[in-house]
């Protein structure tokens, strides 16, 4: 699939011509692009182009979620005094005045404002990235508060659904490229023997026991960006998944990805370690700005959606493995299986850490 960045640019309404582009970012998803377009005689501004993954989304409800969702953010923030230009994504609109464009070979483009001077980590360098980083999704929860579910379209249905993923699972290991299956039979099994954990949120979310939220569902730290200067958050991006979920959902997911003491991606597994530390951390910055909307019921689990979003997430990776590599992106022909042996390396370490990680959130709880 080939398209012309410059001629895509000419259907929006960005302020100067393009003249230059380049990829940009670690997304597992879409194909992201930095662009300068020309201002003379003021310096070139930059933007986010993004070539919107349209096998996995449904374009024009996923552009709906976003509009509405972003429009009900910069009201929240400019009622409380922040910028809105710089706290949450600006969709720049096409000359038709649409959200994105869609060219003759069915790709499907947006465009967003880039937020300057700052940085989206991989990794987080000490404690204080992730409280901050805890701090912002927990202030992001709380800015949807009452934002109404029931407009935004469930992307991606199922996303969070372990059981369902766990039955994805086994059709990937059944019907998938069999010297895969066959190489991976160790991965599948640490998987089977966790099956138990797969009903624990969907089943309190169907019962009401648990309450649904909208939630971000992607809340791993490079979708934060950064000031690089103070590490204070100032904007939460990649906004593609938000939808009803649990607030489960939003804080496993971060701490499988930002209590790893190494790169998702790392292969040398003595590198990949739970750090209690940065748990702690986020689980402070979270429950100090999110404690007092939260159910017992919800706090009650924090630690064990840790494991959980890990071991979810360890599993996408190796059905994708499985399947061919098809959903994300990939550098090498193991590079699936890599990150679902990392996952569970992590998945092990919690399971360890259990009731240290209750006593920590115990412990916040009680201060707050
Ligand atoms: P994906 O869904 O593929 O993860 P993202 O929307 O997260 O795509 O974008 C990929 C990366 O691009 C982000 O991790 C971040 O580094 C960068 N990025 C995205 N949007 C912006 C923006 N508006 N300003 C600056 N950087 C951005
Ligand atoms: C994907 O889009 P990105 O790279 O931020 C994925 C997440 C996974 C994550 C693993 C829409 O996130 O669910 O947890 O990779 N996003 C989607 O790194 O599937
Ligand atoms: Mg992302």
């Amino acid at each position: 699939m080939s398209f012309d960045i410059g001629s895509v640019v000419s259907h929006f309404k960005t302020d100067g011509e393009m003249i230059h582009a380049e990829p940009f970012g670690c997304g597992h998803i879409n194909d992201t692009y930095e662009i300068y377009c020309k201002r003379e005689p003021k310096p070139p501004i930059r933007y986010i182009l993004q070539r919107i993954n349209s096998e996995i989304f449904d374009v024009k409800k996923l552009m709906h979620n976003i509009c509405l969702v972003t429009d009900y953010l910069k009201e929240r923030i400019a009622a409380d005094g922040g910028n809105p230009y710089e706290s949450t994504l600006t969709i720049i609109k096409t000359t038709d005045d649409a959200a994105y464009y869609e060219d003759e070979e069915h790709n499907c483009f947006r465009i967003y404002n880039f937020i300057e001077n700052t940085v989206s980590y991989q990794r987080a360098a000490s404690a204080k990235v992730l409280e901050n980083a805890g701090r912002a999704f927990g202030h992001f929860q709380k800015l949807l508060f009452d934002f109404d579910a029931s407009l935004l379209y469930e992307i991606i249905p199922d996303f969070h659904n372990t059981a369902k993923r766990f039955e994805a699972f086994e059709a990937a290991v059944r019907e998938g490229i069999p010297e895969r299956v066959a190489s991976a039979m160790g991965e599948i099994g640490f998987v089977r023997a966790r099956k138990g954990y797969c009903g624990e949120i969907v089943s309190g979310l169907l019962s009401g026991k648990l309450p649904l939220r909208v939630t971000h569902n992607d809340t791993k730290l490079n979708n934060i960006l950064m000031n690089p200067d103070t590490d204070e958050s100032v904007c939460i991006i990649d906004l593609d998944t938000i939808m009803p979920g649990s607030l489960l959902y939003d804080f496993g997911d971060s701490i499988r990805f930002g209590a790893n003491t190494a790169l998702e991606d790392e292969t040398d597994l003595s590198l990949v370690n739970f750090s209690m530390e940065m748990f702690e951390a986020y689980t402070r910055g979270f429950v100090g700005e999110m404690g007092e909307y939260m159910t017992d019921a919800e706090v009650k689990l924090l630690p064990f959606s840790c494991i959980l979003m890990t071991y979810e997430c360890g599993m996408r990776f190796l059905a994708d493995y499985l399947t061919g590599d098809t959903y994300f992106k990939t550098t090498h022909d193991t590079h699936n299986i890599e990150r679902a042996r990392n996952q569970f390396k992590i998945v092990g370490d919690m399971e360890e850490k259990l009731d240290e990680m209750k006593a920590v959130v115990e412990g916040i709880r009680k201060g707050v």
